[in-house]
């Protein structure tokens, strides 16, 4: 369901949010939309304001405005609530989103008002250190950093911030234009959200990151979104054995439909090791759930000179221990996987063609859709580990 409210205001000119967009650039005086939106109140909450008192914020000349169509819930926006991950409030969370641009700054030539985009959460900026000398503009921090503080929203006369300055649980979003990625508009953009996030995210560790390579092992601790992606980034590599490993029953059986070759509860990884690797270890771990335990589970899962890439986000003041001994005597790689190892610009694209091939399964992530209303139990299930994916529709 869709509320929505005109006032008079200074803010962007939004007549073309009915009939379809049919305008670019920075309007002048005007009516603007009050618009629904998810909003993190206080650190802590349990339950998000779905609220219609928001309104989106002028676009700067290098700034977008887009019409969030859909947006996935990733664990990462329970993490915002709870502290796990830090992020001032009050904030519109979410995330990983798609839609099509409304407006566009003065500036902004690269794309254009009814183009079709993906959102970035950690856009590169394209000319740092780390986008050309480093080669990994998943890790520049010049734009996502500048967004973050700048507030995106307002309510009344407050300023309301932006999750990792996207905040896709609303119906449209402020975004620099680094922070948006044009797709075909035959793509549908229930399936392109998802690559905004938790797809990139976990193909990207196995592909990108870790490089699972073709006959390899491995094992995947957590079945969610990201480590449903991951399993299917391992397939695409071609590695041999993949195991998934979950608290959850009916998670093991999900894993299977996207290619893990086995699936096991915690209890279980020592014998399904000893069954595939002789106990040795496997060659990749991959953990995609945020727990330290597991984290250390996936150090111990594999072999002397394997690797293990930590893609789960843990709070920043828990730790995870390393005998001193060890770190030398098994030569084992330990890695952490930020969006992927992702270069947007390109990898958004290449996950798209795998999709369209029937290489990836997007389609199957989506365990239910869902409105915004609907928000706090979709929110309720991450927490309890029952879903893949909810996507919420405006
Ligand atoms: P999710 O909640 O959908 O999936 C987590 C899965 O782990 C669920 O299926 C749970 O049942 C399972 N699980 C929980 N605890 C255990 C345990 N102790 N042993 C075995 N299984 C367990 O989360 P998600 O897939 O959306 O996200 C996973 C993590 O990835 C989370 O920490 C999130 O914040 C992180 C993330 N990282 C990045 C990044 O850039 N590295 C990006 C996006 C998300
Ligand atoms: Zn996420």
């Amino acid at each position: 369901m869709v509320r929505r409210g005109i006032v008079t205001s200074r803010s962007v000119h939004l007549t073309t949010c009915q009939n379809g967009p049919s305008r670019r650039g920075v309007p002048s005086e005007s009516e603007s939309w009050l618009m629904l939106a998810a909003v993190l109140r206080n650190t802590g909450d349990t339950d998000l304001d779905v609220t219609d008192t928001i309104e989106v914020n002028d676009p700067g000349p290098d700034d977008v405005i887009v019409k969030i169509t859909h947006t996935g819930v990733c664990h990462s926006d329970v993490s915002a609530m709870n502290g796990t991950i830090p992020q001032p409030v009050p904030a519109v969370l979410g995330h990983e989103g798609a839609g099509v641009i409304e407006a566009v700054g003065d500036n902004v030539t690269e794309v254009s008002v009814g183009d079709h985009v993906i959102v970035v959460w950690s856009p590169p900026c394209g000319a740092c250190q780390f986008c050309v000398g480093h080669k990994s503009p998943n890790l520049c921090t010049t734009v996502q950093f500048g967004s973050m503080m700048i507030p995106h929203f307002r309510e009344g006369g407050s300023d309301v911030n932006a999750m990792a300055g996207a905040g896709t649980f609303a119906e449209r979003t402020l975004l620099p234009k680094q922070a948006v990625v044009k797709i075909d508009d035959d793509i549908p953009l229930d399936i392109a959200s998802l690559i905004g996030c938790g797809v990139m995210t976990g193909a990207g560790a196995a592909l990108n990151t870790a490089k699972v390579a073709p006959g390899s092992s491995v094992i995947v601790y957590g079945a969610g979104g990201v480590g449903v992606a991951a399993i299917q980034g391992a397939r695409i590599a071609g590695a041999a054995e993949i195991v998934a490993v979950d608290l959850n029953d009916a998670k093991l059986d999900d894993a299977k439909r996207f290619g893990a070759t086995h699936a096991v509860t915690p209890d279980d990884v020592e014998g399904i090791s000893a069954e595939i690797t002789g106990g040795d270890g496997f060659d990749y771990a991959l953990e995609c759930i945020g727990n330290p335990i597991t984290m250390r589970a996936a150090f111990d899962a594999v072999r002397r000179g394997g690797t293990a890439c930590i893609v789960g986000v843990g709070r920043p003041e828990e730790m995870v221990q390393f005998s001193a001994f060890e770190l030398f005597f098994m030569e084992k790689t330990l890695v952490g996987s930020y969006y992927g190892g992702t270069d947007v610009r390109s990898d958004f694209h290449k996950l798209l063609r795998l999709y369209k091939y029937g290489k990836l399964d997007l389609e199957g992530m989506i365990t239910r859709r869902i409105t915004i209303d609907e928000i706090n139990p979709a929110l309720e299930a991450v927490r309890r580990g029952e879903v893949i994916r909810q996507v919420i529709e405006f």
